[in-house]
C-alpha cells in the first residue's frame, strides 16, 4: 500500500485499487487530489489491467473543492477545466478499465469522475447530484459530454436546473450506476468484476473502451465501417484464436 497526501493505492497482479482519502472534506477534488490521481494513472505498472476506484469515509467524491475554486480568475478557470478534461480522458481512455465502488456523495465533479470510469457500482448511501447552479457555477469536468450522453441532455438540464438528487436505485435506472448493491457490498462486487474484466483478452477490452465511445460520436455509416475495422483487428489476434479454441474444447480461455 502506497500512501500520498490525498490518495492511497495498492497493486495485486493485474488489478490496482485507488482510494481517495481526503475524508475530512468528503473527498472534495482539490488540485492536489487531481494531481495525485493523474500521477497514479501515469505511473501504473504495465501489468495492471483494471483499477478499482473508491472513496474512504463513506463518500466517493463531493466534487470540486469549493474553497480553492473561489480564488480562480476566468483565465485560470479555463486551464483548470481543461486540466480536468485531460485527467478524465486519461481515466476513460488511458489504458486500464476503471471500476468505481461508490458510496455517499457522487456530486458535481464527483459525478464527472465517476462517469469517466467504465463500471459503476452504487451502495444505498449514494447521492448523485449536479448542484453547480446552486453554487453559481457550471460543470467543467466533462459532465456536459459524459453525463449528458448517459442520461440524455434534456434530463441533465432538468437535473441541473432543479439541483435534484438521485439515489442509487434511480441512478441505476438512469444509467449513472450499472449496479445498485447493499451497504458494504460495492467493493466486494468491484473486486469480483475487476477479476472478470482482467481475464478478458486485452485487445477485446481495449476496443470495448475505445471503439464504442468513439463510434457513438460518429455518423451511422462511419460507425459501421469503424466497427468492421475494429472487429477484423480484434479477431485476428492470437487471443481470438485461443478464445474460439477454448470454447470448442469446452475449457476456460487462457489469454496473454
Ligand atoms: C467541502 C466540499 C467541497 C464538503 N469543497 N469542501 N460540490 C458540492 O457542492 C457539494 C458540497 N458538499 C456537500 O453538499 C456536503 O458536504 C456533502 C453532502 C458532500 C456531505 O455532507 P456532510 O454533512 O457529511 O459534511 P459537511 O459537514 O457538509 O462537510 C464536511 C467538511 O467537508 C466541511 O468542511 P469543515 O472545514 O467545515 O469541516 C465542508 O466544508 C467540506 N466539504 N464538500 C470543499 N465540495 C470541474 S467543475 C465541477 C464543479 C463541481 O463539482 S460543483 C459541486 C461541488
Amino acid at each position: 500500500m502506497t500512501k500520498g497526501a490525498f490518495t492511497k493505492f495498492s497493486y495485486d497482479g493485474p488489478i490496482a485499487e485507488l482510494a481517495l482519502i481526503r475524508e475530512d472534506k468528503r473527498n472534495a477534488m482539490s488540485d492536489g487530489l487531481l494531481a495525485e490521481i493523474e500521477a497514479f494513472y501515469a505511473g501504473l505498472p504495465k501489468q495492471v489491467r483494471v483499477v478499482i476506484l473508491h472513496g474512504t469515509g463513506g463518500h466517493y467524491c463531493s466534487g470540486l473543492d469549493l474553497v480553492e475554486h473561489v480564488a480562480r480568475s476566468a483565465e485560470e478557470g479555463v486551464y483548470h477545466s481543461r486540466n480536468w478534461h485531460r485527467v478524465m480522458d486519461m481515466i476513460q481512455f488511458g489504458g486500464p478499465v476503471t471500476v468505481s465502488a461508490m458510496t455517499g456523495a457522487v456530486i458535481g465533479g464527483g459525478l464527472e469522475l465517476a462517469t469517466a470510469t467504465h463500471v459503476r457500482i452504487a451502495e444505498p448511501s449514494v447521492i448523485f447530484q449536479l448542484p453547480e447552479g446552486r453554487r453559481g457555477i457550471f460543470v467543467g469536468g466533462g459532465a456536459t459530454v459524459r453525463v449528458g450522453r448517459i442520461i440524455g441532455p434534456d434530463r441533465m438540464v432538468e437535473m441541473m436546473l432543479t439541483g435534484r438528487k438521485y439515489d442509487a436505485e434511480e441512478g441505476l435506472r438512469l444509467g449513472l450506476a450499472h449496479y445498485a448493491v447493499g451497504e458494504g457490498d460495492a467493493l466486494p462486487l468491484a473486486r469480483k468484476l475487476a477479476a472478470k474484466i482482467a481475464a478478458n483478452a486485452p485487445m477485446s477490452n481495449y476496443f470495448m473502451v475505445h471503439a464504442i465511445a468513439r463510434i457513438s460520436d460518429m455518423a451511422r455509416a462511419d460507425g459501421l465501417f469503424a466497427e468492421s475495422l475494429a472487429a477484423s483487428l480484434v479477431q485476428t489476434t492470437p487471443d481470438a484464436t485461443e478464445g474460439l479454441k477454448a470454447f470448442l474444447e469446452k475449457r476456460e480461455p487462457k489469454f496473454r
